[in-house]
C-alpha cells in the first residue's frame, strides 16, 4: 500500500495526472504542472494521513515514461455523474474496480474507499461549491486508473425561506435596455429566486439570477452585478428610507441592516445608522447561477429572518468614477440609442438605457438626471407589479416594498 501510494504521488507530481487513459505524449503535453488544484500537496498530505511519507524513489516508474511504455491500469469506474449536483453536506463515491485499493481525494483530502467484492465505496464531506473528486486505483502490476468528477455542493444549510422573482423582467420599470458590450450577458441581472438559510454561525442570503455568472472584469467570482439586500425586521411603519446612494430609490420604511457587495466589494452589513455591524464572504456558484453573501448571524441579532421583509436590489457594479455608490446609471433611450459615432460610443456599450439623463463630469452620479433607479430588477410582493414600483415618471424617488418569504 504504501509503495502504491508513493508511485501515484510522483506521478501526480510529474503532471501524469490522466494515467491510464491516454497515451504517454499526452501526458508530455500536460507538462510538469500538475492538472488541477494542488495535486501534489494533496496527495503528499494524503499519503501523510494514511499511510506515511510517500517520497521514496520512484525509477520504475519513471523509466516506465521515460520508454513510453505504460502498464495498464486496473478496472476503474465512478458511479457519480460529472458535473452533478447536490444539496447534502457529504457526497457518496461509489464504483466498480478490479484493484485492491482505492483512493479518493476532495478538495486536497485523501481518503481510501473501502473496497469490497469488485465494488469500491467512500462518503467525503462537501465543501460549498464546486468539489474537485479524483479518484485512483492502484493495480497489481504497478498500473493506475484515475476517474475524476466535479460535483457542486448548494448546501446553504436550513432553508428559512425564499422568494421567487418574474423571468425576464430585469429591465427596471419595463424599459431598460442592457449594454451592449458582451460582458453584460443575457439574464446577469435577472432575479430568479432569493433565498434565506440558517448556518449555525451564519446566515446565507442567496441570490439566484437567470443569466450565466460570469467574470469579465477579474472581480472575485463575478464582475457584472451589485445586490443590496435590504432586510426589515420591525414591523413598525416609518417614513420612506434611503437606499443604498446611486439606487435612486427609497425603501418605504427604514431596514434593520442591509448587506451590499459586488465582485469588487466584500459583503458588507450596515444598520440604518450606517453602523458598519460586520463584513460577510461572497460565494458564487456558476454552475446552478446562485450568488451568495454568507453573513454573521450575530451582525443580524434580533432579526426574525422568518417574519423579517425583503428587498433585493439588482443593480450593475460601477468602478469609483463611473457612478455614485459603486452602482452603473441608467441614462435615456434617446440619449444611449444616438451615442453611437460620438465621443461618447462608449455609453450604449458599458451603460444603460431606457431611463432619464446622460453623462456628465458635473455630479459624482455621473448623470444629469437620477429621477430613474438604477435598479434593473428588484423583488415584487405578490399583486403588485415592477412596472409600477419602479415607475420613476410617477413617483421619484420610487419607493421599493418589502417582500416576506414563503
Ligand atoms: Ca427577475
Ligand atoms: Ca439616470
Ligand atoms: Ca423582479
Amino acid at each position: 500500500m504504501k509503495k502504491s501510494l508513493a508511485r501515484l504521488a510522483v506521478l501526480v507530481t510529474a503532471g501524469v495526472a490522466v494515467v491510464g487513459m491516454g497515451a504517454p505524449s499526452a501526458f508530455a503535453a500536460e507538462g510538469a504542472t500538475p492538472n488541477g488544484r494542488g495535486s501534489l500537496a494533496m496527495w503528499t498530505t494524503g499519503a501523510k494521513q494514511g499511510v506515511g511519507a510517500p517520497m521514496e524513489t520512484p525509477s520504475t516508474v519513471a523509466d516506465r515514461y521515460a520508454k513510453g511504455t505504460l502498464v495498464a491500469g486496473p478496472a476503474l469506474s465512478i458511479d457519480i455523474a460529472d458535473n452533478s449536483t447536490t444539496d447534502a453536506d457529504t457526497i457518496t463515491i461509489t464504483g466498480t474496480t478490479d484493484a485492491a485499493s482505492v483512493w479518493v481525494n476532495v478538495n486536497g483530502s485523501t481518503t481510501a474507499a473501502s473496497v469490497t467484492g469488485g465494488r469500491y465505496t467512500v462518503t467525503v464531506p462537501a465543501q460549498r461549491g464546486e468539489n474537485k473528486i479524483t479518484v485512483a486505483a492502484t493495480g497489481a502490476t504497478g498500473g493506475i486508473s484515475i476517474a475524476r468528477r466535479t460535483v457542486t455542493s448548494t448546501n446553504f444549510g436550513t432553508l428559512v425561506g425564499s422568494i421567487r422573482d418574474a423571468a425576464g423582467d430585469d429591465n427596471g420599470p419595463g424599459t431598460y435596455v442592457y449594454p451592449t458590450n458582451d460582458a453584460f450577458v443575457d439574464g446577469a441581472f435577472d432575479i430568479d429566486k432569493f433565498d434565506v438559510y440558517e448556518d449555525g454561525e451564519y446566515v446565507n442570503l442567496v441570490t439566484t439570477i437567470a443569466g450565466d455568472i460570469t467574470n469579465p472584469w477579474g472581480g472575485d467570482e463575478l464582475s457584472t452585478q451589485r445586490i443590496d439586500i435590504y432586510i426589515d425586521g420591525n414591523g413598525t411603519d416609518g417614513q420612506p428610507f434611503n437606499a443604498h446612494q446611486g439606487t435612486n430609490a427609497q425603501l418605504v420604511q427604514p431596514y434593520s441592516v442591509t448587506v451590499g457587495g459586488s465582485g469588487f466589494a466584500k459583503p458588507s452589513v450596515v444598520d440604518r445608522r450606517e453602523n458598519h455591524l460586520g463584513f460577510g464572504e461572497l460565494l458564487v456558484v456558476p454552475k446552478t447561477h446562485q450568488i451568495a453573501f454568507t453573513v454573521p448571524r450575530v451582525a443580524l441579532a434580533g432579526i426574525d429572518l422568518g417574519a423579517a421583509g425583503y428587498q433585493v436590489v439588482m443593480t450593475s457594479h460601477a468602478a469609483n468614477d463611473e457612478g455614485v455608490g459603486n452602482i452603473r446609471p441608467v441614462y435615456s433611450k434617446s440619449y444611449w440609442d444616438n451615442a453611437t459615432g460620438t465621443d461618447h460610443a462608449w455609453v450604449q456599450e458599458y451603460r444603460f438605457g431606457g431611463g432619464a439623463g446622460a453623462d456628465t463630469t458635473g455630479t459624482t452620479a455621473r448623470d444629469t438626471d437620477t429621477r430613474d433607479p438604477n435598479a434593473l430588477d428588484i423583488l415584487v410582493p405578490p399583486g403588485q407589479s415592477q412596472q409600477d414600483l419602479l415607475h420613476w415618471e410617477v413617483t421619484s424617488p420610487v419607493i421599493l416594498p418589502y417582500v416576506a418569504l414563503n
